[in-house]
């Protein structure tokens, strides 16, 4: 049980440092923790985000745990040297093509959602967003036109192959949960979207079981807000699934609290924060570790089949917030490692 854990930049180190105190502490036997350097702190000790060294300690691996990436002082560095890549780099290098983004409202906290209450309350969904293609990974650049003015392009792409396979980790997704299936695309602008709907389509076929649907990626934020009770899985691309991610965090508190696997074929997978590096709040103990911790309970769960560890972590994380310490992201005191000791309290 060979866990690579690579803490990042910002609040990295901080987030990633409680989630260990709490994979420790259930004194599992054979697990190993190796860390490697990522991002903008790889840069600086290595001229390079994601260095040879850390995918030798990826690929060695049967599951990372992730903190965060992002420095804005590295911000002049051209593309491929920025700390984001890391992540970029080893969902590429290792194919993690499938990032299960769950968000749902804990007891106590549905009055600080940005919805109703009596609409939060029924919040519980699986964000399935496709990894490895889209913008992020098309042909990208910046030219000087003729008359003068600059332009930036990024080429949107997707073969079927890409979008058959995140197909069905919808799909089988949602026959673990309620079997409703929505996809999200822009099918009415984009050839990416009308292929990935056309596809969707065809991979329904092979699941009788599960009912799918159709949204325009606006109206999907919309309705988000609206009325997010009515989602149970969204199967969707790489950016649309980045934004309407961070959109469901609000609807149920706070970014704080969105863990996410991102998996390959069998069972490997690398798990993190949906939040990003926080620089703002870095090294002063104020960052809430639940999203990573609660990404450590991914991890044990998806890599490893441990589903009793991994369920002790989740009932310790919401008996913390029902007893309501919480962090200053949901209107509370407590700091990094206060919420991590109450976790630990409570596992
Ligand atoms: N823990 C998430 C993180 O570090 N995010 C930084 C980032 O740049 N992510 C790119 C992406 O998720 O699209």
């Amino acid at each position: 049980m060979r866990i690579a854990v690579f803490a990042g930049d910002g609040i990295g180190p901080e987030v990633t440092e409680q989630a260990v105190r709490v994979l420790q502490a259930l004194e599992i036997e054979g697990m190993e923790l190796v860390e490697g350097d990522v991002g903008g702190a790889a840069y600086r000790r290595h001229g390079h985000p994601l260095p040879e060294a850390t995918l030798d300690i990826a690929r060695s691996a049967d599951a990372i745990l992730f903190g965060a990436v992002g420095d804005f002082s590295l911000d002049h560095l051209e593309r491929a040297l920025r700390p984001e890549q890391a992540v970029l780099g080893l969902r590429k290098e290792l194919g993690l093509f499938a990032n299960l983004r769950p968000a749902t409202v804990f007891k106590g906290l549905e009055d600080l959602s940005t919805l109703r209450p009596e609409v939060s309350g029924k919040i519980d969904l699986l964000i399935v967003r496709e990894l490895n293609g889209d913008v992020y990974f098309g042909e990208k650049g910046t030219r000087t036109l003729e008359d003068g003015r600059r332009q930036g392009w990024d080429m949107m792409s997707y073969a079927e192959d890409e979008v058959r396979r995140i197909a069905h980790a919808g799909f089988k997704a949602a026959q673990g949960r309620s079997g409703r299936l929505c996809s999200v695309d822009k099918a009415n602008v984009l050839e990416t979207s009308q292929l990935w709907r056309d596809v969707m389509i065809e991979v329904s076929k092979e699941y009788p079981d599960v009912e799918l649907t159709h949204m325009y990626v606006d109206n999907a934020a919309m309705q988000l807000v609206k009325n997010p009770g009515a989602f149970d899985v969204i199967v969707t691309g790489n950016l649309f699934g980045d934004i309407l991610s961070d959109q469901a965090s609000m609807c149920v508190g706070s970014i704080g609290l969105l863990a996410s696997a991102s998996l390959a074929e069998g069972k490997f997978g690398l798990y993190e924060p949906i939040h990003g590096s926080a620089p703002d709040i870095a090294g002063k103990g104020l960052a809430n570790p639940m999203a990573t911790i609660l990404s450590a309970a991914m991890l044990l769960r998806h890599s490893f089949g441990l589903e009793e560890q991994a369920a002790r972590i989740e009932a310790a994380v919401a008996a913390t917030l029902a007893d309501g310490i919480k962090g200053g992201d949901l209107g509370g005191s407590a700091g990094t490692k206060e919420i991590g000791d109450a976790v630990l309290a409570r596992l």
